[in-house]
């Protein structure tokens, strides 16, 4: 029996493999494969700013930690947590509302 955690593991997992294997380096998002995956799995979340076409630049800049111009899984996950930290502090937010 696979918990809720390690499918929402598993599915990270899957999502940046789906990504990351368009072109180039396999492992790796490049910065076409990184807009790609952005607008489509992150759109809710991203609307606004990705009408700026600097956005992606920005965003490869900041999570490219060894600067090798792609965004590898473990530089991703760091956005991934980054997003889910704010959409946790937005959800606790609202709680303390009610
Ligand atoms: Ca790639
Ligand atoms: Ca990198």
């Amino acid at each position: 029996m696979v918990s809720e955690l390690e499918q929402a593991m598993e599915s990270l997992i899957q999502v940046f493999h789906t990504y990351s294997g368009r072109e180039g380096d396999k492992y790796k998002l490049s910065k076409a494969e990184m807009k790609l995956l952005l607008q489509g799995e992150l759109g809710f979340f991203l609307t606004q700013s990705s009408k700026d076409p600097n956005t992606v630049d920005q965003i490869m800049r900041d999570l490219d930690e060894n600067k090798d111009g792609e965004v590898d899984f473990q530089e991703f996950v760091v956005l991934v947590a980054s997003l889910t930290v704010a959409c946790n502090d937005f959800f606790v937010e609202q709680l303390k509302k009610q």
